[in-house]
């Protein structure tokens, strides 16, 4: 987990600093080596690490928006996925897709970003594991602003009502962009959702690896034990704006610091040192996990720029073989009226 966490933020560090190249004095989103919106996760990494530490590649995870810490932690390929970010051809996505939309089937891993999107389709995988009578699971991260989303709440009762092997981990960062939660919705405890649907809820209160880990546990477990699903909620905290760029006028100050104050990789590094493992082995870890970083962004920027009329490959996909030998129900041509 430690591992995970902290390729994670040195990773967000890193990517922070390519960002702005380029995009100053007037910020200008389009320009520099990293084009569009960067949505950031520095200080949810416990979230990520404490989950994804009991699954393995042919579990399902979805991510939204803002996806590196999961998945990087789910193991998606950091080179190809820093081409992606960067926009090359060699990307998981061709560089089509940019940050919010990472795919690696390798491990199962996508994301995208609208908001909650990830709950269908991780429904979906639950139910393709229990249709095809194995042990894999699927886990759907969601903010708490996605909370009151329709696609959540469907993908609740669906998961209940045919008893998926679906795990809901909404991270709880306080606000959706500009919006605390309060604002929002009654719930100040996002796993209560979990009672509506006769399944399971957790919540972990504070960002402790640790203590996400054992939650994680026994969601995960139950799930795999074909026990059904669970909602956990994760309380993390934004380290950062909501996206780059973000100036944070709407943020009390106080907030900003509760959040740079609680870190949840110091919390795991002092649990480490108590625990007996000695500092340099500590700093080892560190060190090998920032000089992985650093080889994946040197690799991506290295990597070729995608040409323009690639643009037009990969619009379509032919079904699998298969689906095509049975006739459309319907005339999708449209026919002449
Ligand atoms: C369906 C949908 N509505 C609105 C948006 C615009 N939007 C992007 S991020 C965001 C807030 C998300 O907040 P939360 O779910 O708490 O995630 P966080 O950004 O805090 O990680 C919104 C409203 C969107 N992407 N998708
Ligand atoms: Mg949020």
């Amino acid at each position: 987990m430690f591992v995970d966490m902290v390729t994670a933020r040195h990773y967000e560090e890193r990517l922070q600093e390519e960002y702005l190249e380029g995009k100053q004095p007037a910020f200008d989103i389009s320009a520099g080596p990293i084009p569009g919106e960067l949505h950031l996760a520095a200080g949810q990494e416990a979230a990520a690490a404490g989950v994804c530490q009991h699954l393995r590649d042919d579990d399902t995870v979805t991510a939204p928006h803002r996806p590196h810490h999961v998945a990087i932690a789910k193991g998606v390929d950091l080179k190809r996925m820093t081409a992606e970010i960067f926009g090359r051809e060699t990307g998981l996505g061709k560089g089509k897709g940019g940050h919010m939309h990472l795919f690696d089937p390798d491990v199962n891993f996508a994301c995208s970003g609208i908001i909650a999107e990830g709950c269908p389709p991780a429904a979906g995988a639950g139910l393709a594991a229990k249709k095809r009578n194995t042990d894999s699971v699927a886990v759907a991260y969601l903010g708490e602003g996605a909370i009151d989303q329709g696609a959540f709440l469907e993908s609740l009762n669906f998961a209940a009502v045919h008893d998926l092997p679906v795990v809901f981990v909404i991270e709880d960062n306080d606000w959706a962009i500009s919006m605390p939660k309060e604002r929002v919705t009654d719930v100040e405890d996002g796993s209560q959702r979990a009672g509506g649907f006769d399944m399971p809820g957790v919540r972990v209160d504070q960002d402790d690896a640790v203590a996400v880990y054992d939650a994680a546990a026994e969601a995960v477990g139950r799930a795999r034990d074909r026990n059904g699903p669970t909602v956990m909620e994760v309380q993390v905290h934004r380290r950062m704006g909501h996206f780059m760029g973000d100036p944070e006028s709407y943020r009390p100050e106080e907030d900003q610091e509760a959040a740079a104050e609680r870190d949840s990789i110091e919390r795991l590094t002092a649990d480490l040192r108590a625990h007996g493992v000695e500092n340099v082995a500590i700093e080892e870890l560190r060190e090998k996990a920032h000089e992985r970083v650093e080889e994946a962004i040197k690799w991506a920027k290295d990597q070729p720029q995608p040409d323009p009329e690639d643009a037009y490959e990969d619009m379509w996909v032919n079904p699998p073989s298969g689906v095509t030998d049975t006739e459309p129900e319907f005339d999708l041509a449209g026919g002449d009226d």
